[in-house]
């Protein structure tokens, strides 16, 4: 097994980059995804909400699960509905939820049943500013987070806002999960890059598995 100051290799497939932060490269099926968030889509639309303090967040989302994060005048919060239909959110199918669990088992979080995922949409220019999630339940459970289509860096800092951060290249296909001591610690993702990728055009697209409630 190769170690070095940045990497700690664990299995061929997995590096944990910093103490409960592990990156699986090109782990997923970017057409199994693609294809669910644009299932997703059809019938909970990419929205842009509103901070509680009237701001447009420049990330355009949806969810799929039992609860989908959301936000507005009335807070942040897991809604059991779509806000803007009214309708239950899509389900997340058995197949891909099966294949949050086993990433998250072979980093050691055993028995990790996402029950909600935030699917985020970035076009060029637009960035995610740091912050912690913490509209969950337990935070003995981690994020576990898959990338689709333009590359972007993906920042941890530490408990507060500032200071230096761990910069992680997430490209289209890669599982990120982050747990333990870095469950609570801010993240955020800098401004992407104005390219075309084959799958998803100037598009990234965010994964966002938690167990919510
Ligand atoms: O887009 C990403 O890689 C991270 C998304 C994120 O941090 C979030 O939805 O809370």
């Amino acid at each position: 097994m190769m170690q070095n100051d940045l990497f700690t290799a664990i299995a061929p497939e997995m590096e944990e980059l910093a103490p409960g932060v592990f990156l699986f490269q090109k782990y997923i099926d970017e057409e199994l995804f693609f294809n669910q968030a644009m299932k997703v889509a059809e019938t909970a639309p990419f929205r842009h909400m509103i901070t509680p303090g009237g701001k447009k967040i420049n990330v355009a989302g949806t969810s799929m699960g039992d609860a989908g994060w959301y936000s507005d005048r009335r807070g942040y919060r897991y809604e059991n509905n779509d806000p803007l239909s009214g309708n239950a959110w899509p389900i997340i199918p058995k197949n891909i939820s099966k294949i949050i669990s086993n990433a998250a088992d072979k980093a050691g979080f055993k028995d990790f049943i996402a029950d909600s995922c935030f699917i985020n949409r970035y076009e060029p220019g637009v960035r995610l500013t740091a912050h912690i999630d913490q509209d969950e339940q337990n935070f003995t459970q981690p994020i576990v987070s898959v990338s689709l289509g333009v590359s972007a860096i993906f920042q941890i800092f530490g408990e507060t806002r500032g200071g230096k951060a761990l910069n992680i290249s997430l490209n289209s296909g890669d599982l990120l999960i982050f747990g333990g001591p870095a469950r609570r610690h801010y993240h955020g993702v800098k401004k992407l890059d104005n390219f075309d990728h084959p799958l998803t055009g100037k598009y990234r697209y965010n994964f966002t598995f938690r167990h919510a409630l």
